[in-house]
């Protein structure tokens, strides 16, 4: 994408129609699981289910609570190198992941709010690698600091990589869609630099 302070890919129908399907049926049985957050002293339920798998060690810490990496299932294990040679040719450069964080929006009122991967375990400028299953969602970029904003469809059997200046620059969101009634699976590959436990 032509986007100021951004390097932003976005790849419509990476998967058929019934590669995704497919891929949609086999990642339903992930261990997802509805966190419940404090934030400012109330206990919240996230408005989607997640799931987090990675190599043996790998965590993330969100909303100061840590998550611990599930191991690997056969679907992911195939998806990761797969995608990290796909990204890497993209990027024009070795890239690898060690961790995916799962994302089952179960309608159009699960959403994501505005964010940003900026978490220090992600290095400086990480590279997530972003697929998209079932229902087509938007997803909106707003720059941190001027009033740019970029709307994207991400569609099924979609890829989006977010690389590069990406994180520092902006922040992205999955807003509520009601209209929406099909549930959608997001699956973003990252490489996580994690200290020792
Ligand atoms: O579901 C999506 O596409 C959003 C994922 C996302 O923003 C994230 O995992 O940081």
């Amino acid at each position: 994408m032509p986007w100021q302070d951004s390097d932003v890919y976005y790849f419509p129908n990476l998967f058929s129609l019934s590669e995704s399907r497919h891929y949609f049926r086999l990642l339903e049985s992930l261990n997802w699981q509805q966190e419940t957050l404090n934030l400012y002293n109330r206990e919240v339920k996230t408005p989607r289910l997640q799931s987090f798998y990675g190599d043996n060690g790998v965590y993330y810490t969100y909303s100061g609570q840590r998550f611990d990496a599930t191991e690997w299932v056969q679907v992911l294990s195939c998806l990761k190198p797969w995608l990290a040679s796909t990204c890497s040719q993209v990027l024009g450069r070795t890239i690898q992941f060690n961790a995916m964080l799962g994302n089952y929006y179960r309608d159009g009122n699960d959403n994501m709010g505005w964010h940003a991967d900026d978490e220090p375990e992600l290095g400086q400028e990480p590279v997530i690698a972003s697929l998209n299953f079932g229902a087509a969602r938007d997803f909106k970029f707003k720059h941190k600091f001027s009033s740019q904003q970029h709307n994207l469809l991400l569609e099924n059997g979609s890829l989006l990589i977010m690389a590069g200046k990406t994180q520092q620059f902006w922040y992205h969101s999955l807003p509520k869609r009601m209209r929406v009634a099909e549930p959608r699976i997001n699956l973003t590959f990252r490489y996580l630099i994690n200290s020792p436990k």
